[in-house]
């Protein structure tokens, strides 16, 4: 839907603004070009490069500063999260190396990638240590993936003794140096985590507003409210909240909606998310958008913002209810349970060059 495009071009329009914006600290920060510049150093020294983009966005998440370094042997792009970006769009283009870093058998098969490209590039070399270099944007998964590869690899090795640990959390920026994990042995493989770096100009407003929704940029530099805005106007304009319908029936929660917690962001419990997905699902389908008009959908947030008081059990007499609700929301969104969206475009050319290996692997 047009209307989509206009609210996330206006949203990144701010941001764009916000990253010229020096007393802000913007979103590349120096701490941030820093790293940059100690990624770029390391790369001529590694044996692989291991590019994390987030499967929602897999253009927009681009990691800039190696475009330009790209080389067909020693460039892997993986799709993390793919959990949480839309299946039929992700098979459809055979993206491969899609991976959700939370899942043993998705990582098990990016071990083995990993593996047989690392060994390939060292056949006849007498060094038989492999080094890989996992680089990409904040918050697509580096430190989980890293932290999976090494915790499968030292139980494949059945290597005892202290396992490591990076920071992995849904605030970005966790990571602040590089450092390596072991993930193989016989030849021993290293994997270098990275701190997440977002070039100084992100290429479109577009870009820009798809990056801090999916967590890449700091919400506090946005505003949780501007960005449950526009997370709304996603969620109305796509077709996810219909098949909430076919368990709408009766008012009560079916049983097979409640789920193990998979996260410790996880928090909202079963029934809350049930009446959270209840009240969108009433609210868009009576509203019956039908222009591409910006204040008919601003109208149609507005309407969800307050019922979804309701649904998240806040005061409607509270002063911080929307910011609230905003943070609530953002958080169903980014653990995928308000369902599964792809936001980028997805070209055929999205073909990736690593398909092969992934079947073979
Ligand atoms: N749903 C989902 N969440 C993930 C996945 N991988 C990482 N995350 C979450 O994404 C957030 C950022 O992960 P982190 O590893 O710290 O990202 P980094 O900044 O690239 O190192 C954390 O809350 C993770 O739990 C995944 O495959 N699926
Ligand atoms: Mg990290």
């Amino acid at each position: 839907m047009a209307v989509v495009g206009s609210f996330m071009r206006r949203l990144g329009s701010t941001i764009r603004d916000i990253g010229w914006s020096k007393g802000l600290g913007g979103w590349h920060s120096p701490r941030m070009a820093a790293a940059e510049r100690a990624i770029l150093e390391r790369v001529p020294m590694v044996d692989l490069l291991v590019e994390v983009r987030d499967a929602r966005i897999p253009l927009a998440s681009a990691f800039e500063p190696v475009r330009h370094l790209f080389h067909y042997d020693k460039h892997v792009i993986v799709l993390n999260k793919v959990d949480l970006a839309d299946s039929s769009l992700t098979e459809e283009h055979h993206i491969c190396l899609a991976v959700n870093s939370h899942n043993h058998n998705s990582i098990k098969q990016l071990l083995n990638v990993v593996k047989k490209k690392a060994k390939d590039l060292k056949v006849g070399k007498i060094n038989d240590t492999a080094t890989i270099l996992l680089v990409g944007i904040p918050n697509v998964g580096k430190s989980a993936i890293a932290n999976s590869l090494h915790l499968l690899g030292r139980i494949d090795a059945l290597e005892k003794g202290k396992l490591k640990h990076a920071t992995v959390s849904p605030v970005p920026g966790e990571t602040t140096d590089i450092r390596g994990y072991k993930i193989a042995s016989h030849p021993n493989i290293y994997v270098f985590d990275t701190p997440g770096v977002l070039p100084a100009e992100i290429a479109d407003e577009e870009s820009g507003s798809k990056l801090a929704l999916t967590g890449a940029i700091n919400d506090s530099l946005i505003g949780e409210y501007n960005l449950a805005r526009l997370l709304l106007a996603v969620l109305s304009s796509s077709n996810v909240y219909k098949c909430w319908e076919k368990f709408s029936t009766d008012d009560r929660m079916p049983s097979n909606l409640r789920r193990r917690r998979q996260f410790s962001s996880d928090h909202t419990q079963d029934f809350i998310v049930w009446d959270v997905r209840q009240t969108l699902l009433k609210i868009i389908s009576s509203f019956q958008l039908h222009s591409e008009k910006e204040e008919e959908m601003e109208g149609l947030i507005e309407c969800e913002f307050n019922a979804l008081c309701e649904a998240f059990r806040i005061s409607i007499l509270s002063e911080d209810r929307y910011n609230v609700v905003a943070s609530k929301l953002l958080n169903l969104y980014r653990t995928g349970r308000l369902g599964r969206y792809t936001l980028d475009p997805i070209p055929e050319i999205l073909v990736f060059h690593s398909h092969q290996e992934h079947e073979d692997g």
